[in-house]
């Protein structure tokens, strides 16, 4: 396993699409294992291989979600998460509901920076998972949106390209600044 470097904005490469994967092999499974350590190591609640310089449909979420004896007023710092990774490998989507939710959205592409996004609140997607057998279900919630956010990584759009260009324009300026101050 390996932690994988991420690239950010402005790599022309996150602006590339995606190649759909013809036959799932064990080097994909390598990929996916060192993609899934990567996104954990950042961390992130998901990752498309683009983000690592592999342009193949392929992505991995884990929303984490906190363990069930978990109490309600629990120090979100100190809580224990139970891992639920999902694999997905030509993701489509085949219905979005006319009903949109917004989510605060982060990129591990564009560090640091937050914006709030509108996005279908439910979603009917397929895909094919790392043993190449196929699924489809209807998803919401954080799960909707992080699918989504992920799958416009395969078609090259960052979620800065759904903001203003105003808005875009005062986050990247914004970032350039971190990162002459971090320089
Ligand atoms: O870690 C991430 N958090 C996040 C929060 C709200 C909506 C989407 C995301 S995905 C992001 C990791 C990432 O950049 N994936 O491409
Ligand atoms: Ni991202």
């Amino acid at each position: 396993m390996a932690i994988l470097d991420i690239i950010e904005t402005p790599d022309a490469r996150l602006r590339a699409i995606s190649k759909p994967v013809e036959v799932v092999t064990d080097a994909h499974r390598t990929l996916i294992a060192d993609m899934f350590e990567t996104m954990y190591d950042a961390p992130g609640i998901g990752l498309a291989a683009i983000q690592v310089g592999v342009p193949e449909r392929i992505l991995v979420i884990d929303l984490q979600r906190p363990a069930d004896d978990t109490p309600e007023d629990a120090d979100p710092k100190t809580i224990k998460y139970v891992r639920e990774p999902r694999v997905f490998i030509n993701p489509e989507i085949l219905w979005e509901s006319e009903d949109l939710a917004v989510y605060n959205e982060g990129c591990l592409s564009v560090p640091e920076m937050y914006a709030d996004v509108n996005r279908p609140a439910r979603i009917r997607a397929s895909w094919l998972d790392e043993t190449g057998a196929a699924h489809e279900q209807e998803l919401d919630g954080l799960l909707a949106t992080c699918l989504q956010h992920e799958m416009d990584h395969l078609n090259g759009v960052l979620f800065i390209d759904h903001l203003s260009r105003l808005k875009r324009d005062m986050l990247l300026k914004k970032l350039e600044k971190l990162r002459r101050s971090a320089a």
